[in-house]
């Protein structure tokens, strides 16, 4: 078996991330010493990437940055939050807990649902930290390896309507983020003043330098594809006999981000590895995670996450490697589909005769907008409701297990707070951006605060077509690291610039293929004019039913992704 840490085959020198893990003493750092220095609001620099393990980034306001240099401030530094909550599953006790910090401790008083099935507080500044970390604490929760080079948040298909396979999966997703969790008590001992125990840290799974970049897994029941497989590194398909969970496919290997310039880097989807059943799961998730922290690339981290290790290594090699360890041979995978990744908005009755109401929470910001309080309403929601709320991976809220009696007072509330507009179009709930603006560091362009009126735009044209009753999968990212995942969708955006993007045209409605480039560094105004024209001769000659992306594939307007290391860039 491999050694903890294998450098990359070119032996290149480690990276510096991977000797501030080394010296970090199971990432302790020197954070409890950067808590108390109240001259800062912000972190060393070993520091600045630790508290990244612990479910932390220093960020600060961009849109304020020139005005406070200008009056020879230093920005004005602040910490964004990311909860560990596998599955996106939050009790509404939890919830009231939750929205009262965010309103009373946070510089923005939102709450933001995510990508991937949880939420994040921005603007904690640091005097608030521990008492954060505390209250999550209290109310059984916590924000470990929701960042860094960790498993982070473990995704779940969210609707539990097929209730008992539903019960089964969300079972599994808990015990595969519990396992592959860190094992150091840094945590505890440097935010919740827990003891500090004589005994050695120790950390069997993920090493004591832990893993050589993010790591993403996810158990989906499909149909649904609503946690988007391909954009994970390890991803479990529900396989079930009469309702009951049998085993999971196991895909390895995807992964979306990219550099500009780059042609090294590039999204990729997962590559089936085979079926296995069920009592196997934890064995083999171990055994990928372990193969990739032996044989990732510790040399340069843009080419260290596992669908770089699988290409460099090859597929046969890496999968080999992982039934070796886990003590388990693959079988051949299991027939499933994929026919979509949207959310199931409005009331649905599961199986178990309780109603789920998906509700539609535009770019997941949960906030009292004029005329439209919908973070009142869930806190109002959350006083009655005695089921609980699930977060969806396409960052919208599931008011969850309402029962016949309790369905009509819900309604009332939700409508109320303007939580359920039937007049909101196919076309907005099947679209999604990242943060960007104004917290993240990284947004070259506007992603979030641009996307409602694109859709506008958007929703024009398909009306002008006849097509208002359709949708094409939209989404946008403010720089090519695909946190709202554009390059899964039909049409994506990724930011270039303030105000250009670059758009990537043919994905799939299932999550299947990557799109391609289509234009580069294109104003606002000519993608609009491009998807114009595009939409009109899909309105005048598209097969019966045929989605956006498959007739721009069928019609060869662009080439299919089929191979991404070989054929993104050419
Ligand atoms: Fe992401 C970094 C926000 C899902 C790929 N992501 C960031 C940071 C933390 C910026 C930073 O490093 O300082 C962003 C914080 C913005 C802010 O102010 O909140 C950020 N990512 C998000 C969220 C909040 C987007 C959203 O609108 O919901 C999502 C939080 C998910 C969560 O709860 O854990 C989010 N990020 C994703 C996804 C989508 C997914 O996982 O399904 C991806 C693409 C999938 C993948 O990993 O390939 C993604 N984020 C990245 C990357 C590129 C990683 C890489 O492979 O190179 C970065 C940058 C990095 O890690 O260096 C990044
Ligand atoms: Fe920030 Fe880029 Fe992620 Fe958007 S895609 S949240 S701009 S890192």
């Amino acid at each position: 078996m491999a050694k903890e840490i294998t450098n990359n085959e070119d032996k290149l020198p480690l990276s510096d991330n991977e000797r501030m893990k080394r010296e970090s003493n199971y990432l302790r750092g020197t954070i409890a010493e950067d808590l108390k220095d109240g001259l800062t609001g912000g972190f060393t620099p070993d520091n600045f990437q630790l508290i990244r393990f612990h479910g932390m980034y220093q960020q600060d306001d961009r849109d304020l940055r020139a005005e406070r240099a200008e009056e020879k401030l230093e920005p004005l530094i602040n910490i964004m939050l990311r909860c560990r909550l596998p599955g996106g599953i939050i009790s509404p006790q939890q919830w009231l807990k939750i929205d009262k910090f965010a309103s009373e401790e946070t510089l923005y008083g939102s709450i933001r649902l995510t990508t991937r099935q949880t939420f994040q507080f921005h603007g904690v500044v640091k005097p608030k930290i521990k008492p954060m970390h505390k209250l999550l604490h209290r109310l059984g929760l916590d924000s470990i390896a929701t960042a860094g080079d960790v498993n982070r948040n473990v995704l779940c298909t969210s609707n539990p309507v097929e209730s008992e396979l539903h019960v089964q999966a969300y079972e599994w997703a808990k015990k595969i983020s519990e396992h592959l969790l860190p094992k150091t008590r840094a945590y505890a001992e440097v935010f919740l003043d827990g003891e500090k125990l004589d005994i050695p840290d120790k950390e069997p799974v993920l090493g004591s330098t832990y893993l050589p970049r993010k790591f993403k897994t996810t158990v989906v029941i499909p149909p649904q594809n609503d946690v988007d497989v391909h954009a994970n590194d390890l991803s479990f398909i529900a396989i079930a006999k009469n309702g009951k969970l049998t085993g999971f496919n196991v895909l390895v290997g995807g992964g979306l981000a990219m550099t500009y310039g780059d042609t090294s880097t590039y999204p990729r989807t997962a590559t089936e590895f085979g079926y296995i059943t069920v009592e196997n799961t934890l064995k083999v998730a171990e055994a990928v995670v372990t193969t990739q922290r032996d044989w990732g690339n510790r040399s340069n981290r843009k080419n260290a996450k596992t669908k770089y290790t699988l290409e460099r290594v090859g597929v046969n090699a890496f999968k080999t490697e992982v039934e070796a360890r886990a003590g388990v041979k693959f079988k051949p995978t299991r027939s499933y589909k994929f026919t979509g990744r949207g959310d199931r908005f409005g009331w649905i009755k599961g199986i178990d005769d309780q109603w789920h109401l998906t509700l539609f929470i535009e770019n997941g910001r949960i906030l009292d907008f004029p005329g439209k309080p919908i973070k009142t309403g869930i806190s109002e929601i959350a006083k009655i409701h005695k089921g609980d709320f699930r977060l969806t991976a396409n960052q919208n809220l599931i008011i969850a297990g309402v029962p016949e009696s309790k369905k009509s007072s819900i309604d009332s509330l939700v409508r109320k707070y303007g939580l359920l507009d039937d007049k909101i179009s196919e076309q907005r709930k099947n679209s999604m951006a990242c943060v960007a603006f104004p917290t993240c560091p990284l947004a070259m362009a506007e992603a979030e605060r641009f996307l409602p009126d694109f859709i506008s735009s958007i929703e024009e044209i398909l009306n002008k077509y006849g097509l208002g009753n359709d949708s094409i999968i939209l989404r946008v990212t403010g720089c090519p690291n695909g946190c709202g995942r554009a390059m899964l969708a039909e049409i994506g955006l990724v930011g270039k610039a303030v105000g250009r993007y670059n758009l990537y045209l043919g994905g799939d409605r299932a999550g299947t293929r990557i799109p391609r480039l289509y234009k580069e560094n294109s104003t606002v105004e000519e993608i609009q004019n491009i998807l114009d024209s595009l939409i009109q001769s899909w309105a005048e000659k598209r097969l019966k039913n045929e989605d956006f992306g498959d007739f721009l594939i069928r019609t060869e307007v662009v080439r299919p992704v089929k191979d991404p290391a070989r054929d993104f860039y050419i």
